[in-house]
């Protein structure tokens, strides 16, 4: 019996391309970039995925565009008393909305729902009101709901959330530094670079008149925290040739500001920063200049055609690159059901829901493995960065990607290259004032191949026998990505759904490193990489909640700790004392957080220690530290003090409360010393023994820089992971019902070859790569 997998290749030459980067343009629009024209019904390719029905609505889901205006208009109505300015006319010293995103629902009111009769939990929004019109301005955050919009539906401050002493409130000097605020600083530094144009002139060939000034030859930029408590306003400018690459050409040149308050006209300069030295007021900067000691010793470059991430011919050619390289296609269709509504999905045993939120992204519900709960919820919480450096930029930065709305920047991606060819795609959406933002494609789902057998074993007889039987399972993944564009980087977030019940997660990261001017400081802050630019060292760190429900909610978490230790056995005698290994096996007591044993000597099991399986074990899903599971390098920073505790730690594990769904506020980063939410103070001393625990965990890495960051940090190295594997969960290995196997055995006698294909058909699938056409089409939306 012959089958056949026929793959009909013609794809043409790189196609030139005659638009702009893709932000946010329809997979279509690219598709027809990259040479998939058309979708052919038959094809591998582009068969929907089948569906299902989720057992319950969604009741995490994202607020739709109906609600959105609904809640918008109700906040603008005079009689909601809020005042509000429309954004595009307000002032500092107006009210007006940031934003509206969904509220968390809480567990303990959609519980009764997924697991009992229930009835659903009603939706809430939550809006950001910046109150510059009030006499103590601030920003304020409200929960609107019940949703729909109705009679029943209030407006109240939204404080339960924060632990910090102020609730939903941020003193206006914290508060999120929109165009508004930045605009208000513009008058100052464009006087000040502008009183200086001939020293910028002398030393980088370049002037600043304002970011809209026809004549500016300069850009810049400048980082966060912007205040320690909220009582004061400052921002580290750092200058920078202008372009696309910008983040890769930084100059020497730093100006400090305070931005104290909503009136302008109290801003200041606090001094100037050039070749490590600090300048109080131009006087003292231009008497250097003129004594002739701030000669600029490595000229930055205006060309950028380095830094981007084209096809780079100087680089030389690879010997049979011309061809197409190998690709996933899932080419016996697809073997995971959907139900798009809902946004849930069955593949292989598992199921879950997702939702989304502007700030953290995808998150994930009511995670379930052979109809048993494993997770509840799994999602992302934070993603910092803090830099390092002998430059007032660089010292002076710690990034919250929440801070910049991390979800909204998911972009749309390229298929057959940001995903497998034929992958599911779906968009997110967000409202944006009173309509709603449509990132179109942002999200991919698709199985692949491990491309290594999940199991396999080779048993029986040595040579010359040869084997008597052989059994290999392949190996196989769902995996749910999506990929944040915020600001230089490019975080890639993975969720990938094993074949064995074991659960991956993985963030990669690329794009453009926030770059300083080269100092030949003997790299303590980074390489030299290129002419004028140092890799700025800095550490990533990507926080996690996994609220793990472990067959109900009343979980523990186990640490079997290895130890050395010196036992007598009787039966040897000549040894006297000798040193082995055994295990010391105890449960968390208190919520703490905590870092993984040295040598990776403790195994994390979040077990529930009232179900066991057939063994006796209590059954349970293991905690497996993958690739640069690190936290932050400096725990007593005054830029990250106490607005980045989540991040100062492997892992933490607290009692799940209502009140504490999220491990970091999204105006936090703007008060370190004063936090709005400090996520240490979730550990109080709770028991966490037999209790409904979250663990938070940390991926992130080292950001060693390198020359190889040019143009752009690479995946293959930026890399990190984290495993949830089950644990004496059940009774064995859940691999002996899959199909896609082979067992083959051979006859001691004959010799002879026998083997199983346990009746999976061999696909017939055509895949056909037609020529790409020039016309990108599609809606192109900034
Ligand atoms: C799809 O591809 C198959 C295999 O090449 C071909 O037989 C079929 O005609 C195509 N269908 C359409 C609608 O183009
Ligand atoms: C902004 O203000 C102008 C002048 O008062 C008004 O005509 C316009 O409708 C306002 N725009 C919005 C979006 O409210
Ligand atoms: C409403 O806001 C404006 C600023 O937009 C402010 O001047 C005014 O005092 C506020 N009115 C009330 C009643 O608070
Ligand atoms: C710029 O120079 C002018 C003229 O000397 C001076 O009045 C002004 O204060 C300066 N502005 C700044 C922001 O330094
Ligand atoms: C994504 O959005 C576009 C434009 O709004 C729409 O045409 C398309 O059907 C959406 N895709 C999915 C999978 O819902
Ligand atoms: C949204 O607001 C704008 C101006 O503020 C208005 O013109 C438009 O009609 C509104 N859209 C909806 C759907 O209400
Ligand atoms: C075992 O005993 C040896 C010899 O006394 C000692 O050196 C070693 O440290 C002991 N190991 C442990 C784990 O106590
Ligand atoms: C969630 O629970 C908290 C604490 O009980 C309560 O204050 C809050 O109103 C609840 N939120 C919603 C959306 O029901
Ligand atoms: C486990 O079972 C024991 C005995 O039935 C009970 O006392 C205890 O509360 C249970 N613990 C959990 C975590 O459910
Ligand atoms: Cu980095």
């Amino acid at each position: 019996m012959l089958s056949s997998i026929v793959f009909c290749l013609a794809l043409s030459s790189i196609v030139q391309s005659s638009a702009v980067p893709p932000l946010n343009y329809g997979r279509r629009a690219l598709r027809n970039l990259l040479g998939k024209r058309d979708f052919n019904t038959s094809s591998c390719l582009s068969e929907a995925a089948p569906t299902t029905s989720a057992p319950k609505a969604n009741v995490w889901a994202q607020i739709n565009p109906e609600d959105n205006l609904a809640v918008w208009n109700l906040l603008h109505d005079p009689a909601s008393g809020l005042n509000l300015t429309h954004p595009d006319n307000a002032t500092l010293t107006d009210n007006y909305v940031f934003w509206i995103d969904t509220l968390h629902t809480n567990k303990s009111s959609v519980l009764p729902y997924i697991d009992g009769d229930a009835a659903p939990p009603s939706k809430y929004a939550r809006a950001i009101i910046f109150q510059g019109g009030k006499s103590s301005p601030d920003s304020q955050e409200y929960m609107i709901g019940p949703l729909p919009v109705s009679t029943q539906t209030s407006i109240s401050r939204l404080d339960y959330i924060y632990n910090g002493g102020s609730g939903g409130s941020v003193p206006y000097n914290a508060r999120y530094f929109d165009s508004k605020r930045s605009a208000a600083t513009e008058p100052l530094i464009s006087q000040t670079m502008q009183n200086i144009s001939d020293i910028t002139t002398a030393l980088f060939g370049g002037v600043f008149y304002g970011r809209s000034d026809e004549r500016s030859t300069l850009t810049y930029t400048s980082g966060d925290p912007q205040s320690f408590d909220g009582s004061q306003c400052f921002r580290s400018i750092m200058f920078r040739f202008p372009g696309t690459a910008s983040y890769l050409t930084p100059l020497d040149f730093f100006l400090l500001i305070d931005c104290t308050g909503t009136d302008a006209s109290h801003y200041y300069v606090k001094g100037f920063v050039t070749k490590e030295r600090f300048f109080p007021t131009e006087g003292d900067l231009r008497a250097a200049f003129e004594a002739g000691e701030l000669e600029v010793e490595f000229p930055q470059t205006r060309d950028q055609e380095w830094a981007m991430v084209n096809y780079k011919p100087e680089l030389g050619f690879r010997d049979l690159e011309e061809r197409f390289a190998p690709s996933t296609l899932e080419v016996g269709g697809k073997r995971y059901r959907l139900d798009k509504e809902q946004q849930y999905v069955e593949y292989m045993g598992w199921s879950f829901y997702m939702s989304y939120s502007r700030t953290l992204g995808l998150m994930f519900y009511d995670i379930k493995f052979k109809g048993e709960r494993i997770l509840y919820e799994l999602s992302m919480q934070e993603a910092a960065a803090q830099y390092g450096g002998n430059q007032p930029k660089a010292a002076n930065t710690v990034y919250h990607d929440t801070y910049y709305q991390l979800g909204t920047t998911l972009g749309t991606l390229v298929e057959g290259f940001d995903c497998p060819w034929g992958s599911t795609f779906w968009n997110v959406s967000y409202g944006s004032y009173n309509k709603t933002t449509v990132n179109e494609d942002a999200i991919c789902i698709f199985e692949a191949d491990m491309n290594f057998p999940l199991s396999r074993h080779r048993a029986g007889g040595s040579m010359p026998y040869g084997f008597s039987n052989l059994g290999t399972v392949k190996g196989a993944q769902l995996t749910v990505r999506s990929i944040a564009t915020v600001g230089n980087y490019d975080y890639m977030f993975d969720y990938s759904f094993h074949i064995d019940g074991s659960l991956e997660v993985i963030v990669r990261a690329s794009g453009y490193l926030q770059s300083s001017f080269y100092y030949p400081d003997q790299g303590k802050w980074g390489p030299r990489i290129y002419q004028a630019t140092q890799g700025s060292l800095h550490d990533h760190v990507v926080t996690f909640k996994g609220d793990f429900d472990i067959v109900g909610s009343s979980n523990s978490l186990q640490i079997s700790e290895l130890k050395a230790v010196n036992v007598t056995q009787p039966w040897f005698p000549e040894l006297g004392s000798f040193e082995q290994m055994e295990m010391e096996i105890y449960n968390m007591e208190q919520e703490a957080q905590l870092n993984y044993a040295p040598n990776n000597q403790a195994m994390y099991t979040v077990i529930n220690p009232n179900a066991t399986n057939a063994w006796g074990s209590p059954r349970g899903y293991r905690i497996v530290p993958g690739r640069s599971d690190i936290h932050l390098s400096t725990l007593n920073s005054p830029w990250s003090a106490k607005n980045s505790e989540f991040s100062k730690s492997h892992l933490a594990v607290s009692v799940q409360h209502d009140t504490e769904p999220l491990a970091n506020s999204v105006q936090n980063i703007n008060l370190p010393l004063k936090p709005q939410q400090d996520f240490s103070k979730f550990f109080d001393g709770e028991s966490v023994d037999g209790e409904d625990i979250v663990v938070w965990f940390n991926l992130g890495m080292h950001h060693f820089t390198r020359s190889e960051d040019i143009p752009v940090t690479l995946y293959t190295e930026a890399y990190s992971s984290i495993v949830f594997a089950p644990q004496n969960f059940f009774d064995r290995a859940q691999d002996g019902d899959l199909l896609n196997r082979r067992w083959i055995e051979v006859d001691s006698e004959t010799s002879e070859l026998t083997y199983e294909t346990y009746g999976v058909q061999f696909p017939t699938c055509a895949v056909e790569f037609t020529e790409p056409v020039e016309d990108i089409g599609g809606r192109v939306e900034f």
